[in-house]
């Protein structure tokens, strides 16, 4: 997988629909309320090599949805997958780290406050490769279905949620 082929653009829309999520949590008090146990305030710790266009991308979606993102840039990304258990059979481009859970790759942040909510026993969760419509990978042309992967550092790995997309024509 090359990291740098991956497209960098956050659309509109995408903008639109994070700006809209952050202004539904402020209105209903839970920015101000809840202080730093609230989920979407966790800080996000992103590894990602220099040239990585489509992981920027998906730093802007996380900010866009509340989370406060560090940007680490690695030479090598594949000593912090490993470091953090991910299975090589998932990887992705970039890999990041919220509340001690690792996240592989172009994860939406709905899947993060999910992960962060019911804090289930897994080490991580994932979206293998880098799906076209995916967050971070938005296209014009095609939006692939994507499955979000949770793994464990024992080598389950299990469903954690799907994402059927509509795909367009070109
Ligand atoms: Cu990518």
């Amino acid at each position: 997988m090359n990291p740098t082929s991956c497209r960098g653009h956050t659309s509109f829309l995408d903008l639109l629909l994070g700006l809209g999520a952050v202004a539904a949590v402020a209105s209903g008090g839970g920015l101000l309320s809840a202080g730093a146990s609230t989920p979407a305030l966790m800080p996000v710790t992103a590894y990602r090599s220099a040239s990585c266009g489509c992981c920027k991308g998906w730093l802007q979606h996380m900010r866009a949805n509340g989370f406060t993102v560090r940007d680490v840039v690695v030479a090598d990304v594949d000593v912090v997958k490993r470091r953090l258990g991910v299975p090589a059979r998932l990887a992705s481009c970039h890999t990041a780290e919220v509340a001690g859970f690792a996240l592989e790759g172009h994860v939406p942040a709905a899947d993060v406050k999910r992960l962060l909510q019911r804090r289930p026993p897994v080490t991580g969760i994932a979206v293998p490769g880098m799906p076209l419509g995916s967050p971070g990978m938005e296209s014009a042309f095609a939006k692939e279905p994507f499955t979000v992967m949770a793994f464990t550092r024992s080598g389950a790995i299990t469903t954690f949620s799907q994402h059927p997309q509509v795909r367009t024509e070109p």
